[in-house]
């Protein structure tokens, strides 16, 4: 064979190749044999080898992964990736649907209805037909560059196909979708991985975000990834339609979810949401619920945005999972600021996408309230990311009669004596930081991500250091020497010059999350930031009394007592000046102007809310909002509590959005606000 015959059979094996990678992730129709692909597969890598001149990014031969890298760029999203707002209800998407006929002055609307798929979103950037870069959500303004992970899933075209009819793809073309990991998949790759006596992977959500977050692309190219392309953003000569332009990306090589449907109104929504729930067991991917978008692209800019998500799209979650498992023995854990919170230890149970355990029984008044005994049969809920929980006894199973759960008068780690605190459903221990428990819980959360965020000192670690000895307050780590670290088990020399460096580097941290981090009970991340904005410095803070405290937005009485008599503590104040002679020098943080995530909106609040009305206000104040007494055009969100009225009826009248404080409670909770 002669060089320009290379050239051709090179040519006629990627065109091949990728004609068949089409019809199997596109279309869903293979067209050869295993075997046959692998065989082309060999033929256009052994001339890529003789001919060098010849290789191309594109070529598929090139989805093994390339070199490791050190960490991932920054990607600045041009076009943010927003987030979706929840429905659990019916009710919820008649609201919805409502709010979008009002808004567009219409009666009718039409809808592109989609399975929410539970991967990891991605952008994926292309220019003249290749792709050039792939970005993960991040916070969705950032993600992360994992163009070279991405380049390894097959699902994810290289070069865009240029259909006979339909329109040609534009220079410049963005599309976003769910990167995920087909069940089959996973449970193969977890039976490997436990063959060779690896960790199995959680779920496969967690195994898709895992997978894109190897620094070695050859360790993704062994994942079992797919894709789903779910929107396409603004570019030239795009379709009008969103379920259109869906189409039109099928054309180009991105696989589409064919359960994709069109629906008018929300009958056609519920109906297609009904239809997936029976659907669900039976599908080969993870879904969460199903998601409705505006199909014409001119009524969607029309209604706009509110707080970092679409008005015209929402997603619809399934209601939680249940399922029924054996309850072993009823244990405690003793947390952080000491509450003893029993535990049901489980036959374990794939429930919700993952096999529990353990489940929380919440307090002692939970348990009697429910009845749950140990060598009972519960039912077990595990909805999205939230801790499992035991929701109920089948109480007709239950066998002979056996004994109620008693409260430990004595802390299980410390021996300290366990006390109630007046009016409260929590035990707690009172060892304080004499009992490691406390001990390692309050490290744990100290350099956990929304605190100092220390990597590579996982929960593991921090029970390892406790354990040795090596460390008994937040403090001590900063006095962890090489010789310490490497002498632990399973830490290897790289790991403890990574960590020592992590914590040198975590020495400067900004005022709020120090707060944060301190651990001070009912101090949240937003409480944290409304001291440090009130009040600049730690030592301020230190000598305020409690009416001082009071002065902060977002802080009662309850609150400014905790803090106040948190620095009254001497072990506590000892820490800060540990803290400090190890050189842990803390920023003040200036108004985060710009920042918040509901800055520039106005909300009014009306009707009976279960929260202190001045507290829903300050959380709103702390997260950037301006709350206003009275409902005009310009207002951004009505928060309406029970018996509202003319404020109500007024924002209906004019379309502004009403959330009910359930929906403004799972905001915050978005937010990481404390409630
Ligand atoms: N299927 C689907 N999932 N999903 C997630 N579509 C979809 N759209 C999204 C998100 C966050 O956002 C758009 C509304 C921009």
């Amino acid at each position: 064979m002669n060089k320009a015959q290379a050239e051709r059979r090179i040519n006629e094996l990627r065109a091949e190749i990728d004609q068949h990678d089409y019809r199997y992730y596109v279309l869903d129709a293979p067209s050869v044999p295993d075997a046959e692909y692998d065989r082309l597969m060999r033929e256009l890598q052994a001339l890529e080898h003789d001919y060098p001149e010849f290789s191309s990014a594109e070529s598929p031969t090139q989805r093994v992964g390339g070199e490791p890298l050190e960490g991932f760029a920054e990607v600045r999203h041009e076009t943010p990736m927003l987030s979706l707002a929840n429905a659990f209800s019916e009710e919820e998407i008649h609201q919805f649907h409502d709010r979008v006929l009002r808004g567009l002055e219409t009666e009718h609307a039409d809808y592109v209805a989609e399975p929410k798929l539970d991967g990891v979103a991605i952008a994926l950037r292309y220019r003249d037909g290749r792709l050039q870069q792939a970005a993960t959500r991040g916070d969705g303004v950032t993600g992360e560059d994992v163009t070279s992970n991405v380049r390894t899933i097959a699902a994810i075209p290289l070069q865009l196909r240029t259909p006979r009819v339909a329109p040609a793809w534009p220079a410049t073309l963005e599309v976003r979708g769910e990167i995920y990991m087909p069940l089959a998949g996973f449970i193969q790759y977890n039976e490997k991985l436990k063959k060779d006596g690896g960790k199995e992977l959680v779920n496969p959500r967690n195994a898709a975000a895992g997978s894109l977050r190897q620094l070695d692309p050859r360790l993704t190219a062994q994942r079992p990834l797919a894709f789903y392309a779910y929107s396409m953003v603004a570019a030239e000569g795009m379709p009008e339609s969103h379920f259109e332009a869906l189409a039109l990306l099928k054309r180009w090589g991105f696989p589409v979810n064919p359960e994709i449907q069109r629906v008018r109104d929300a009958v056609g929504c519920l109906a297609y949401y009904r239809a997936m729930a029976e659907k669900r067991p039976n599908l080969p991917y993870d879904i969460d619920g199903v998601v409705f978008k505006l199909d014409d692209r001119e009524q969607q800019s029309t209604l706009g945005f509110v707080s970092r998500a679409p008005r015209w799209a929402i997603a619809q979650k399934f209601p939680a999972q249940e399922e029924i498992t054996r309850l072993l023995e009823i244990d405690v854990q003793v947390g952080r600021t000491g509450t003893i919170t029993p535990v049901a230890r489980l036959q374990p149970v794939f429930v919700g996408g993952v096999t529990v355990t353990n489940a929380t029984l919440h307090n002692l008044d939970e348990i009697r309230r429910k009845d749950v005994r140990a060598g009972d049969w519960v039912v077990v809920r595990r909805a999205g990311d939230v801790i499992p929980e035991v929701a109920r006894v089948v109480i007709e199973r239950r066998e002979g009669d056996p004994a109620e759960f008693q409260m430990p008068e004595h802390c299980p780690v410390c021996g300290s004596a366990v006390e109630r605190d007046e009016g409260e459903a929590a035990f707690r221990c009172t060892g304080g930081l004499f009992c490691a428990a406390q001990r390692t819980r309050s490290i744990q959360h100290f350099v956990s991500r929304k605190a100092l965020d220390i990597e590579g000192l996982g929960e593991k670690l921090v029970v390892q250091l406790v354990e040795s000895g090596l460390v008994h307050s937040v403090a001590d780590i900063y006095m962890l020497t090489r010789e310490q670290l490497t002498g632990l088990e399973r830490m290897g020399e790289k790991s403890a010059d990574n960590l020592l460096a992590e914590l040198d580097r975590s020495k400067t941290p900004d005022l709020d999350r120090l707060l944060y981090a301190l651990g001070i009970r009912d101090v949240g991340e937003v409480t944290a930031r409304s001291l440090a904005l009130h009040f600049k410095s730690l030592d301020k803070i230190m000598q305020a009394n409690e009416e001082e405290l009071l002065d902060v937005p977002d802080i009662g009485p309850v609150v400014a007592g905790h803090v106040h008599s948190f620095f009254r503590e001497p072990h506590n104040t000892d820490v800060i000046a540990q803290l400090e002679a190890a050189g842990v020098r803390w920023q003040a943080v200036e108004s985060a102007g710009g920042e918040q995530p509901l800055d520039g909106q106005t909300w009014v609040l009306t009707g009976t809310l279960g929260m202190p009305r001045a507290r829903a206000k300050n959380l709103l104040e702390a997260l950037g909002a301006r709350v206003s007494g009275s409902v005009s055009a310009k207002t951004s969100v009505v928060l309406a509590g029970e018996a509202a009225g003319s404020k109500l009826r007024k924002a209906k009248k004019l379309g502004v959005e009403v959330i009910d404080e359930a929906a403004f409670n799972r905001l915050l909770e978005s937010y990481g606000s404390s409630l």
